[in-house]
């Protein structure tokens, strides 16, 4: 009966998260006009505030809130300027009983937004003081994925949930499970890869500006936002709501995964989503908002932490690119050439650029090192590059698109970065790249896809990424191929210099 109600998986894309119209269960949400006449209310009002939505509607927040609260939320208002701003004010006693709430507000169009969460009586843990000593961890990570690792392990203690993932979108917006921390019995997802669709596209651009976001209880009832529409007549724009219900479609997927809570918070780089730290938990799991605004302001330090570490990596790079030219020069200075000194000039190569095997013919015969064609398919490629536009470097990470049927696929070469070495008759050296598909494997039994129910489950995702991707490498870094045309020129001069000491070794 639950799919009935669910939208075309097609339509994913057009889904209005934003406009749904509904709460979690974990907290209320009051909109008020700017003279504090409360407009809206989600009908969990009563659960949480102990007045209905009826009680609420067409009086003013201080009707029903201490001097003190009010006073603190007034102080809070004050400083939101901004269309996208929000405040948030915690351990609020709102009725003057000694009951204690986190409270989130947000400008809304004309109105505000003001949303409610219980607070455990027992709180004694300061997190903010928790987020240095982490950052102090993740700062000692000598790569990005070391930082990420770092962060997992450091938030798993801060939230308990049960499994916590660092995605990774790539450049075809496909995102991959770079680091994880586990707890024990949960399944692991580190190295799998899932489609786009999985997060589509409005979902993403909610989360560049709405940083995290909780999933307590995937089978908590929803709560409406009475009336649905704000004065002006349209439906509430939840986009900035911490409370926000989320997507049914989502929550299939999640029910599908056994996950009962999650929770995301986005990894940005200049504005870009770069990635999501993911958090599952098998039961449902809730953190207060001091706490998650702890991981969020965490988060934000992190990604700037992660910023710099892959920059620095970038730059490194480049001076590898640059320094590659008088390595080899000097390689072959000694006397080193393309057939005797192949092993070493593919460890200088593979500095700079990541392949999985090379090949070439030099002085009449065919040269290879890890994975690479026969010399048959070698050849075929060579005719086919040879209607290539010259003096460029060709690539491709679908070889068999690129040139149908040259290479057999049992080779598993998925794809292909040719540097010219010659121009009559052209020749080039080939650097390869092994076929992704064939490189990820789902933990477990690939049988189970079958077995397993729902529409949407991340094991169909995986499979469905994997058709995809059948044929293809990983994508060639436009670092890589920036560093590949240095790497052309260097080439072509060693190649001229090269015949020219032959021809004059000839005279
Ligand atoms: C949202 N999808 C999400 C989110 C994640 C994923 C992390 C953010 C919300 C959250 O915190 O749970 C996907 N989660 C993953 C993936 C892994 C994971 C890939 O843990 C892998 C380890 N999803 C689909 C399909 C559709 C879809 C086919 O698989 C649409 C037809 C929709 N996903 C979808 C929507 C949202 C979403 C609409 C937004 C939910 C919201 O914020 O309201």
């Amino acid at each position: 009966a639950r799919s009935d109600r669910l939208p075309d998986l097609s339509e994913c894309a057009r889904e209005p998260i934003q406009f749904l119209g509904h709460v979690q269960a974990f907290g209320c949400l009051l909109i008020i006009s700017n003279d504090w006449v409360i407009q809206n209310a989600s009908a969990n009002s009563t659960e949480i505030l102990g007045l209905t939505a009826g009680d609420l509607i067409g009086t003013r927040l201080l009707d029903h809130l201490s001097p003190g609260a009010m006073h603190d939320l007034r102080g809070k208002f004050q400083t939101l300027s901004g269309e996208d701003e929000s405040g948030r004010v915690f351990g609020v006693d709102l009725m003057g009983n000694g009951r204690c709430f986190d409270v989130a507000l947000h400008r809304t169009g004309r109105s505000y937004a003001i949303e409610f969460e219980r607070k455990a009586g027992d709180r004694r843990r300061d997190d903010m003081a928790l987020v240095q000593p982490l950052l102090a961890r993740v700062r000692k990570g000598r790569t990005p994925v070391e930082m990420c690792q770092s962060a997992v392990r450091g938030l798993a203690a801060l939230t308990g949930f049960a499994r916590l993932m660092v995605y990774r979108f790539e450049p075809d917006q496909h995102g991959v499970v770079i680091a994880e921390c586990l707890s024990e019995g949960m399944e692991s997802y580190l190295g799998l890869h899932f489609p786009s669709g999985d997060i589509p596209p409005q979902a993403r651009a909610l989360y560049t500006k709405s940083l995290l976001r909780i999933i307590a209880d995937v089978d908590a009832p929803v709560s409406p936002i009475l009336p649905d529409r704000d004065p002006e007549g349209r439906v509430v724009d939840l986009s900035l709501a911490v409370t926000r219900a989320v997507s049914p479609i989502h929550l299939e997927y999640l029910r599908n995964m056994q996950v009962q809570a999650s929770m995301s918070v986005s990894i940005l780089r200049d504005g870009q989503l770069w990635g999501l730290i993911a958090c599952h938990h098998p039961e449902p799991h809730h953190i207060d908002y001091e706490t998650r605004s702890a991981v969020e302001l965490f988060t934000q330090l992190f990604s700037y932490e992660l910023n710099l570490c892959e920059e620095w990596a970038e730059r490194a790079q480049v001076e590898r690119a640059h320094d590659l030219h008088e390595r080899l020069v000097m390689l072959f200075e000694a006397g080193v050439d393309f057939g005797t000194g192949l092993e070493q000039i593919a460890e200088a190569i593979g500095g700079v650029v990541g392949f999985d095997g090379l090949a070439l013919c030099a002085n009449g015969s065919y040269c290879t090192q890890g994975l690479a064609p026969t010399e048959a398919e070698f050849g075929r490629i060579e005719r086919h590059l040879a209607r290539a536009p010259a003096g460029r470097i060709f690539v491709t990470d679908f070889l068999d698109q690129a040139c149908p049927e040259a290479v057999a696929p049992e080779r598993q070469i998925g794809g292909l970065l040719a540097l010219p070495l010659k121009q009559h008759p052209r020749r080039f050296l080939m650097l390869f790249r092994r076929e992704v598909a064939r490189d990820v494997v789902w933990a477990g039994s690939p049988t189970k896809i079958s077995e397993e129910g729902g529409r949407i489950h991340p094991r169909k995702s995986f499979a469905a990424w994997a058709e995809t991707v059948r044929g293809r490498s990983a994508p060639w870094s436009p670092a890589e191929l920036r560093a590949a045309d240095l790497l052309r020129v260097t080439l072509l001069e060693l190649v001229l210099k090269l015949t020219s000491d032959q021809n004059a070794a000839g005279q």
